[in-house]
């Protein structure tokens, strides 16, 4: 009997990784490299495009083709890589930062243009790398290092934005919900056009450590109470809904997705 493991599309040498103990990354990359596996994947037809941040180390980690870049910029490489390549498969490992703060832009257009590329934003509702900043996911009224005093923000949805933007495939899930979180990235990978999968993710040295939900298996047990299906969420009342995370497949539909529809533009242009 053999087992999926993911072995092969993690690079041995570069391990023991860097992420603190109790940070969900790891588990996130687990099911990454899992998925890559178990869909038949190869180093050679994949491309992961990662940004700069905790998250964005995760390339250094995979076997596959990588391209490490500037923060928030992980999207309009990885659109460069599909548009001239449409045959790879290509994967945007993002933080919330980078994916919605810096690369909040992209992160839309993306998903506008439908473009068939999957993202996956591990969203530890701050900056981990840089001290613990807030983000355009942090929580209102949570404590960041530059919201000493609670945030007087409010944090973006970020499948809504996704969703509203126009993207074929949008997933919320947590590190503690293993089996949603492979399936949901294992649907993204096999959908055609833009694809989401949100991690709600543990960061327990910046985040945890200030919002006093610490040690981090206390964050993890956060999560299992919070995560809750569309079914419960939908009775919950608007104070209690603030309180919960809603997981699950978001959208799953099949709108055309860049590459068809700019080979449709194309064809029409050649015959005049
Ligand atoms: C243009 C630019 N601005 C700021 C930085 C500094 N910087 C590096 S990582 C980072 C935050 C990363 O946070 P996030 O994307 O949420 O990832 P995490 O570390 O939490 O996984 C920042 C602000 C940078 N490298 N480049
Ligand atoms: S600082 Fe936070 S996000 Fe970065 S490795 Fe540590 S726990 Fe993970």
């Amino acid at each position: 009997m053999s087992f999926i493991t993911g072995r092969k599309f993690i690079n041995q040498e570069a391990l023991p990784h860097m992420w603190c103990q109790g940070c969900g990354n790891g588990t996130v990359l687990s099911a990454l490299a899992r998925t890559f596996e178990q869909l038949k994947y190869t180093n050679e037809d994949t491309v992961v495009v990662t940004g700069i941040g905790c998250w964005g180390k995760a390339d250094d980690y995979l076997t596959t083709n990588a391209l490490h870049v500037t923060h928030g910029r992980a999207l309009p490489f990885a659109t460069g890589i599909k548009a001239a390549k449409p045959e790879l498969h290509v994967v945007a490992l993002m933080g919330d930062g980078d994916g919605t703060t810096i690369g909040g832009n992209h992160f839309i257009h993306s998903a506008r243009r439908n473009i068939d590329i999957t993202a996956i934003i591990v969203n530890n509702l701050n900056y981990g790398m840089t001290g613990g900043q807030f983000s355009a996911t942090t929580p209102h009224d949570a404590i960041t290092a530059t919201t000493a005093f609670g945030n007087p923000e409010r944090p973006f949805d970020v499948c809504a934005l996704a969703e509203a933007a126009g993207a074929n495939y949008v997933a919320r899930t947590t590190i503690y919900n293993g089996r949603l979180l492979r399936s949901s990235i294992k649907d993204a990978l096999t959908k055609k056009g833009f694809s989401l999968v949100e991690v709600i993710s543990p960061c327990p040295t910046q985040f945890g450590r200030r919002n006093k939900i610490n040690p981090a298996v206390e964050m993890l047990r956060s999560l299992r109470d919070k995560a809750v299906t569309k079914d419960v969420f939908d009775k919950l009342s608007a104070e209690e809904k603030d309180n919960h995370i809603l997981i699950g497949s978001l959208v799953n539909k099949d709108a055309a997705d860049f590459n068809t529809r700019y080979e449709e533009i194309r064809s029409k242009a050649l015959q005049k």
